[in-house]
């Protein structure tokens, strides 16, 4: 069974925000925001409602950038994951149980401490443009095999 799932990035250059995820499924490791989507809410609402758990924002104006399929070596189900961009929030940001937000320069992006896929995609996210792609990890969690190409928006 495929997990459905979304990561959101706050971008607002020359800084973005990431969370250190403290619990669970990528615990250690900085990424965006997010979470499954549940029975009756569309992926944007899922953006929204995680973001605002895990980080204590609400954003605004969320743009989807990115579908990728995450599949692994192991146990572990197939993960198909939505990635959105946002500018703007309302709120004061608030570390939660889950997760710890710091900014970055995105000079100085922690990619040593993120998934091995975020270095692939991430630069195309900081540059607005549209991605889908599908990454298959080994069981020590690094790349065996990828595809990743552009898009100009999704159907
Ligand atoms: P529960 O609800 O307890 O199962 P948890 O196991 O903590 O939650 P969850 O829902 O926080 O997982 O989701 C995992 C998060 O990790 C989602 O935001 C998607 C994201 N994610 C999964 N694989 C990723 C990958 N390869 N690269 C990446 N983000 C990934 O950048």
């Amino acid at each position: 069974m495929t997990k459905i799932e979304t990561v959101c990035i706050v971008h607002q250059p020359p800084k973005i925000l990431l969370g250190m995820k403290k619990v669970r499924f990528g615990r250690g490791k900085y990424n965006g925001f997010g979470g499954k989507v549940t029975e009756g809410e569309t992926i944007e609402q899922t953006a929204k409602r995680e973001t605002l758990e895990e980080a204590g924002i609400e954003i605004i104006n969320p743009e989807k950038m990115g579908e990728l399929l995450f599949q692994f070596q192991t146990e572990e189900p197939d993960h198909l994951v939505h990635i959105f961009r946002t500018e703007e929030y309302k709120g004061i940001i608030k570390e939660s149980e889950e997760m710890k937000p710091e900014w970055f320069y995105t000079e100085n992006i922690p990619y040593k401490q993120m998934w091995a896929d975020d270095e692939y995609w991430l630069p195309l996210l900081l540059e607005k443009r549209k991605f889908i792609g599908n990454f298959i990890f080994n069981r020590d969690f690094q790349i065996a095999e990828y595809k990743l190409k552009e898009i100009k928006c999704f159907d």
